[in-house]
């Protein structure tokens, strides 16, 4: 795991009763993890909650192994999801983390299975949610999930603090409706620093030191019918009642009354800071989030307690919910108690906001605004808002004027050197050689590779989940007039990708797979698979990818330098023409460059002060020779390779050029090559501290190099 060491913020997930830690919200909810007394943890990467694994990772022989907690970075969400099955007959804690909105996806299965079943001791899933602005994958609600297997949301207000009281609080309210609890992190409040006055961690009770005896077995504990019919009953005659208590109990949620009577603000938890500051702004909250309109702030979102929301709306005339996406839950159970009680209160909310998108705080000032102005507080006349909105806004029109046009968009693209972008030139190559053969459908997943879709290739017809790729293409691949193509990485292949050779292989696709084995899961910070050699504890896996096709039943697999590109267009020719039938499969491999460099950079640096000789390729466009035409460029893509002003005053078109940035993968020269580019590349070895025979080589060429110039 290259992306990220944690080596000094491991050292404070050892700290004790009073000391205090620093740094991200991730840590913080990891500390909580230890305080909570967990017997085991697991989950699978992806954004935001990548780094919560990191340091897990990091974490295990120092301090997880001495208290003998389990740690594994598990297969897929659904491996991390039935990790929680040890909570169902055991009492023993336990948490996993993933990506929502997809992880859960994956895990829904297994987390039906264990809502059903019911926990004894307490689980917490860590969802991270990667909705809005930064995200990469998909607009939804976790909320669903929540509400489908009837447990607990808790999305809970930004602060470290914050966070480490409600993964405590989630483990309590586990274990009190015995149920999974969700714990739902935004996120940029995954990485939003600050501190935490910590506690003692906890050795849990059964433990890899202190094993179980005795198995535990209980009809009442199996879901098959008749016991999944009680099991439902108990969800709602027992589990969500009991959440409820423990909801209203430890004061989870917070109302804070203030002298606005007739005015309220419902939010989520999460989204308490960005509504204080947007009170703020509009001159009705202090710094600190002090404000005279009622704040009704909902760090358990499901389930929600009615006699709670209704002690909030009595009383009052007008009442915003501030929710995130759709559908708005929370507004709509709002209005519903609010018409069974005969309440005579307005309530608003995604018709101030917005019905998608995140709320980030232009967007939650926005609806504040419309809200207070309507609402008519007396702690600020409309007109004294009406101006602070307009000054905060003003900037808008300013902006408009000078950028009448929108800014030219910068598609995300591969690193400089990536393995998998010479997999895509040759895609593109051999589509528009060849297009009777190349231009054919391409199934594309998740990963980096994405990218491939972007500009300059655009290859890639749909992207339909992770590991997904070859499966997606099940249906095209019979109803397309030739050999259809799928792509999926090496994390992707074991992550549900393998599953799809095998319904390939069952139902007898004739189809081309490519596997981009770059060795790691790199998308979300080269985290190991089990075809990287070692797993997240650093033990020996001996997976490999081509055993585990032919276990599969594939006998038609080539693997093929994902650099050569020339070899790499003739064997995608020939899997897209053989008269083999059924699936080929091509394995690119190539070691993700960002993981690769980040290795070798330090060496290099190292042995350079050292003295030592490095030679480092580079590769570099004659300025004189390059025509300004940059097929190049189209065919490629690297950062690197960027543009420059022609040298030529007759040539006005800039010149491509190859940056300092350039770590001489090659490509550059393949493309040319393979596509029979323009002859402007050239390649450069690049040496530090050289030996006396390299310098005298040197003086020989330049004096026979300025000796022709001469002549
Ligand atoms: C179901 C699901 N889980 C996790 C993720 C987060 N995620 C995005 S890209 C990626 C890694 C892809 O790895 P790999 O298939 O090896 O492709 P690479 O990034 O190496 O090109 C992951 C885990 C996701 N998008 N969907
Ligand atoms: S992280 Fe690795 S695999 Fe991903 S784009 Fe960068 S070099 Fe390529
Ligand atoms: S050789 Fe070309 S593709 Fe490779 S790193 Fe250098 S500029 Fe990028």
């Amino acid at each position: 795991m290259g992306e990220r060491s944690f080596a000094e913020d491991v050292k404070q997930l050892g700290y004790g009763q009073g000391q205090v830690l620093r740094g991200e919200g991730i840590l913080a909810i990891t500390k909580a993890l230890l305080q909570s007394g967990v017997s085991y943890v697991g989950g699978y990467p992806g954004a935001p909650i990548s780094h919560l694994l990191d340091v897990l990772a990091d974490a295990n022989e120092s301090l997880l192994k001495p208290l003998g907690i389990y740690y594994e970075l598990s297969g897929s969400e659904a491996a991390a999801a039935a990790l929680l099955g040890a909570s169902i007959n055991y009492p023993m804690r336990g948490a996993v983390t993933w990506k929502s909105v997809v992880g859960t996806n994956v895990a829904s299965d297994a987390l039906s299975h264990v809502a059903s079943a019911g926990v004894m001791g307490g689980a917490l899933v860590v969802i991270g949610e990667d909705y809005g602005e930064g995200a990469s994958i998909l607009q939804e609600r976790t909320h669903s999930a929540a509400l489908k297997s009837s447990v607990p949301l808790l999305d809970p207000r930004n602060s470290l603090q914050s966070f480490a009281r409600f993964v405590e609080e989630g483990f309590g309210l586990s274990e009190a409706c015995n149920e999974p609890v969700l714990f739902s992190i935004r996120i940029r409040a995954c990485h939003m620093r600050g501190t935490l006055e910590c506690r003692d961690n906890v050795r849990p009770a059964i433990s890899m030191r202190s094993p179980l005896e005795t198995p535990s077995f209980s009809l009442e504990r199996i879901n098959l019918p008749p016991f999944t019919y009680a099991m439902e009953a108990r969800k709602f005659e027992q589990r969500l009642p009991a959440a409820q208590r423990y909801i209203l109990e430890r004061g989870l949620n917070e109302h804070r009354p203030g002298a606005e009577s007739h005015l309220g603000i419902v939010m989520q938890g999460g989204l308490w800071n960005t509504t204080a500051r947007g009170l703020h702004l509009l001159g009705l909250a202090d710094v600190q989030g002090r404000t005279p309109v009622p704040l009704m702030i909902l760090n358990a979102i499901h389930p929600l307690v009615p006699e709670e929301l209704l002690g909030f709306l009595r009383g009052k005339k007008r009442v915003l919910v501030v929710e995130e996406g759709m559908p708005n839950y929370i507004e709509r159970e709002l209005k519903a108690l609010a018409h069974e009680a005969r309440l005579d209160v307005e309530i608003q909310g995604k018709e101030v906001f917005s019905p998608h998108g995140e709320y980030v705080p232009a967007l939650v000032i926005g609806g504040l605004r419309k809200f207070l102005v309507g609402a008519n507080p007396t702690a600020q006349s409309v007109t004294a808002i009406e101006d602070r909105y307009a000054a905060l806004t003003a900037h808008r029109e300013t902006v408009r004027a000078a950028l009448p046009e929108p800014v030219s968009k910068r598609p995300p693209s591969f690193c400089t050197g990536c393995p998998e972008r010479p997999l895509f030139s040759a895609m593109k190559i051999l589509r528009t050689q060849d297009p009777s053969i190349g231009d054919t459908h391409v199934a594309a997943d998740i990963g980096c590779h994405t990218f491939s879709t972007q500009a300059p290739f655009h290859v890639g017809n749909s992207v339909l989940g992770y590991g997904m790729g070859l499966a997606s293409s099940s249906a095209v691949a019979p109803l397309f007039g030739k050999r259809v193509m799928s792509v999926m990485g090496d994390g992707g292949f074991w992550h549900n990708g393998l599953t799809g050779v095998a319904n390939a292989m069952y139902n007898r696709q004739d189809s081309v797979l490519v596997i981009l084995d770059n060795f790691y899961t790199s998308a979300t910070g080269q985290h190991p698979n089990p075809s990287t050699g070692t797993n997240a504890r650093k033990e020996p896996t001996g997976m490999t990818i081509p055993q585990a096709l032919r276990g599969v039943g594939v006998s038609w697999i080539r693997t093929v330098d994902s650099y050569d590109i020339a070899k790499m267009i003739g064997t995608l020719r020939e899997a897209l023409t053989t008269r083999v039938k059924g699936l080929k499969v091509v394995i690119a491999r190539g070691e993700c460059q960002l993981e690769r460099q980040r290795r070798l950079r330090p060496l290099n640096r190292a042995r350079a002060a050292a003295g030592q000789t490095v030679v480092q390729p580079r590769f570099g466009v004659d300025p004189e020779v390059c025509t300004g035409d940059h097929s190049c460029m189209r065919l490629n893509g690297c950062p690197s390779l960027t543009l420059r002003e022609s040298p030529d005053p007759l040539r006005e078109d800039p010149i491509a050029h190859v940056d300092d940035t350039c770590v001489g993968c090659g490509v550059c020269g393949e493309v040319a090559h393979a596509a029979v580019l323009c002859p402007s590349f050239y390649q450069v070895r690049v040496i530090a501290n050289p030996g006396p025979w390299t310098r005298l080589v040197d003086r020989l060429r330049r004096a026979a190099i300025s000796a022709l110039a001469r002549a």
